[in-house]
């Protein structure tokens, strides 16, 4: 069974307050405003509409939350970027966004979404380098890669991994489409991996355990500079 089908809709938050309490491993979907997040949630989890999508920038404004047979969670994140809201609720997006990357201890890994047209964007630079710092895994999808030239769309594959190889081998980065479903092999087998871990020969079947022993890992790895400030 692939790893996200049957991905089940679990909970939307609108405040930090009211996230769950931690229960699996969690993979958050973020990126600028339009860049196809729940696009690529839709395709991942092989479901039409399961994360809500939309023509219109700014479309998720909650923390939502999916959760895959194997327990763990997909979160969909709020796009940064989209100069349209009002900046009072952009204070909000980001603040329930930086809260809920940062102190989020059942986070296991991040999926940042950027237009294979226009990847790398200030504030893509910005959210990949203090994420990175994290130690934490992050997967980069150039997506939308159906709208670019084969060529096109191998130059910005190389000229992205170029520039974010000094982060280490944590950050990944490949092309995809949700419009012609291509990636969508990669991409679980990089997020599939995060969820396995390096699991000890005592845990290494999947199911609870794994899941358990992958929260704890997490748990352990966000006890670094980050918490607390
Ligand atoms: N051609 C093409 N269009 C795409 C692709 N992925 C997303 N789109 C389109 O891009 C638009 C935005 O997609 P969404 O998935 O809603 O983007 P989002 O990042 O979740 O947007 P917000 O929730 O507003 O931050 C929609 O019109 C999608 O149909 C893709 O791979 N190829
Ligand atoms: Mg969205």
């Amino acid at each position: 069974m692939p790893l996200f089908r049957n991905a089940q809709f679990e909970i939307s938050i609108a405040k930090p307050s009211g996230l769950p309490p931690p229960s699996g491993p969690e993979i958050a979907f973020a990126g600028r405003s339009n860049a196809g997040k729940s696009s690529a949630i839709n395709t991942l989890a092989g479901h039409v509409r399961l994360a809500f999508v939309s023509k219109t920038p700014g479309r998720t404004q909650l923390l939502n939350f999916f959760r895959l047979n194997n327990g763990a969670l997909l979160v969909d994140l709020p796009g940064y970027g989209y100069a349209a809201v009002p900046e009072k609720v952009r204070r909000e997006w980001g603040g329930l966004i930086e809260t809920y990357l940062k102190k989020r201890e059942s986070l296991i890994g991040l999926v940042l979404i950027m237009d294979s047209r226009h990847p790398l964007t200030a504030l893509d630079r910005q959210m990949i380098n203090w994420f990175a710092a994290s130690g934490r895994p992050m997967h980069v999808l150039l997506t939308k890669s159906d709208k670019l030239s084969r060529g096109a769309a191998a130059a910005v594959l190389q000229d992205v991994r170029r520039e974010l190889r000094p982060l280490g081998p944590q950050v990944t980065v490949q092309l995809f489409s949700s419009l012609k479903k291509s990636g969508v092999e990669e991409a679980e087998a990089v997020i599939g991996g995060w969820l396995q871990g390096e699991p000890e020969p005592a845990h290494a079947e999947a199911g609870d355990d794994a899941v358990s022993v992958r929260r704890e890992q997490a748990a352990e790895k966000t006890k670094a500079p980050d918490q607390g400030t």
